[in-house]
């Protein structure tokens, strides 16, 4: 898979992606899938989704993806990166692992003797019990598919399962090290530890069936990483003849008299939300389109991005570490209703995605925040407790990054007692007043949020914006021209930069995407796209995309 460094030297990991047989079975039950009997009449592309291909457009249901590969007997991992939205995986025609979500990474595991193997995924890209997590009146088109890398991995008698790279202190060089494993049978084997290529630890260590590994090491050769200079390092980790390795940046984040730090200097969020879509792959970013979107953020001046509203591609996040921009990573929302939001089968379902999101990607210095439930029932005393499983979750695996969400209406909301740092979405001179009312509208929320006690939080107005047809003007500078956008959206920046109590912005969107099928949702959105991006759906920049990059751009020198 496509990433900036590589993850395995020792373990033998096969590449998976290119193209795979493809059958599209509609409106098939996957329990009633015979899989000898599918018939693969097609093929598609790994990575990617099906429903964005011209021949599959717009279609909801079941497919079928297979390819074959030959293994080496012994114990194997399949590694997939993101699926949409729910999937079997079948080895040899035996089911190993079912999975919903999409946007994160799972595994599927089984034993297997030499020879070649085929392997089957059935996808499943409807709404409905087995995905509680996508529903379709969200404000984006849910493309389905294998949207995301294939890796097998043949694994030994011990395997590493994670690695967890902490900055205990910028100043002191030191990180704390977590190896988690798991290992056929109790044994004792050899541990190294080297980054950057240098020795940091050797010793035997004595293993359980699983466990952990913990430890403290010191890079005095490496330096700080920061948005002007993102030094990154890479951490070799081997375990009894199993390896992983790690990029991390020596960093530090923190909340403190309303603003953020980032080692111990305050910093002001300013940039975008991004949604990982595109109308000729879906959801399925190749890289060139990734490399692509940070170039945009950047010679836009931005510092900071939102995964909206979902977890973001692995590549997109080493080059966000490498560019130094900073990150809040997202689960997937977006206005859950009570009665859904408080189903246990979703909180389960949240609770698995959220500690997929955290496993993937916590070693990225770029990721600073940690984000849930996009504008969800946070003013309702029902929703409270499930705001508390999931932060309190965050906060559990990942006690070194502050933890968010964004409020649909900050007036309501009941929950901000739960975060590090309070984000409100808002949309004044769009959904309600007028462009001139805009520094007052914001200036009320952080005045309330203030009142409510949380004025030492530091306070992000983390969705504004207008939609603009592109290339559309009128004459009266109306709504969905050009020219209404700019001037929201200048009023909007020249507001917050500087100002003494926001300390973030992430203007609403960096392109337009394509919205959901549901009608209600597509009444209110001309084309069938959400265009309150700066850039179009394939990345022409829009008038407004000049106004704040100079914008950004003037703030940042
Ligand atoms: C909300 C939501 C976004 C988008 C936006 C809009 O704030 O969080 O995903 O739907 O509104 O364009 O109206």
């Amino acid at each position: 898979m496509a990433r900036r460094f590589r993850q395995h030297v020792l373990r033998p990991v096969a590449d998976l992606d290119g193209v795979w047989d493809f059958a599209y079975l509609g409106d098939a039950d996957p329990d009633a899938v015979d899989p000898a009997g599918i018939v693969f009449d097609d093929v598609m592309a790994v990575p990617g989704c099906f429903d964005a291909t011209p021949a599959y457009a717009g279609r909801r249901g079941l497919a079928a993806y297979r390819t074959r590969v030959a293994v080496a007997p012994g114990r194997q991992r399949l590694v997939f990166e993101g699926v949409q939205h729910w999937c079997r995986v079948l080895w040899n025609g035996e089911p190993i692992r079912d999975h919903a979500g999409g946007f994160t990474r799972f595994t599927a595991e089984t034993a297997s003797a030499a020879g070649e193997a085929e392997i089957v995924v059935l996808v499943d890209n409807r709404f409905g019990e087995r995905s509680p997590l996508h529903l379709e009146h969200f404000d984006w088109y849910h493309f389905g598919g294998i949207s995301r890398s294939v890796a097998l991995h043949r694994l030994g008698p011990v395997r590493i399962d994670g690695l967890k790279i902490d900055t205990v202190s910028v100043g002191d060089k030191r990180l704390q090290v977590r190896l988690d494993y798991t290992a056929d049978a109790p044994a004792t084997v050899p541990l190294a530890i080297e980054v950057d290529g240098r020795p940091v630890l050797a010793e035997d260590v004595a293993l359980d069936t699983a466990g952990s590994i913990t430890r403290t090491v010191e890079v005095p050769w490496a330096a700080p990483w920061s948005t002007a200079d993102p030094h990154l390092s890479l951490l070799a980790a081997t375990l009894g003849g199993d390896d992983l390795r790690e990029r991390f940046g020596l960093r530090e984040v923190a909340t403190a008299n309303g603003r953020i730090a980032l080692n111990g200097e305050p910093v002001t969020l300013l940039g975008v939300n991004r949604h990982e879509l595109h109308p000729q792959f879906g959801h399925a970013q190749p890289a060139a389109l990734l490399v692509a979107d940070v170039q945009q953020l950047k010679d836009l001046g931005a510092n900071f991005v939102r995964g909206s509203h979902y977890p973001l591609d692995p590549l997109f996040l080493d080059l966000c570490d490498e560019a130094g921009l900073l990150v809040w990573s997202e689960s997937i929302g977006w206005q859950y209703p009570v009665e859904h939001l408080t189903d246990p089968a979703f909180v389960e379902a949240q609770l698995a995605h959220v500690g997929e999101m955290v496993e993937a990607a916590r070693n990225h210095p770029s990721v600073v925040l940690w984000g849930v439930l996009n504008e969800c029932p946070s003013w309702s005393e029902a929703g409270y407790p499930v705001y508390e499983a999931l932060l309190g979750r965050l906060r559990e695996l990942d006690p070194t990054r502050p933890v968010t969400y964004a409020s649909l209406n900050a007036f309501d909301d009941k929950c901000f007692d739960l975060v590090d740092v309070v984000s409100a979405n808002t949309y004044p001179g769009w959904y309600f007043g007028d462009v001139a009312g805009i520094p007052a509208e914001l200036d009320r929320i952080a005045a309330h949020v203030d009142a409510l006690g949380h004025g030492d939080k530091p306070l992000i107005v983390s969705e504004i914006g207008a939609g603009a047809v592109p290339g559309w003007n009128d004459a009266n500078g109306s709504l969905w021209t050009e020219d209404y956008q700019t001037a929201l959206l200048t009023t909007v920046v020249d507001h917050v930069i500087g100002h003494d109590r926001i300390s973030g912005l992430g203007i609403w969107v960096l392109g337009d995407f394509r919205t959901t099928e549901h009608r209600e949702m597509l009444l209110k959105r001309p084309r069938g796209v959400n265009d309150k991006g700066l850039v179009d759906e394939y990345r022409r920049p829009k008038q407004s995309f000049k106004a704040v990059r100079e914008r950004f751009r003037r703030h940042d020198r």
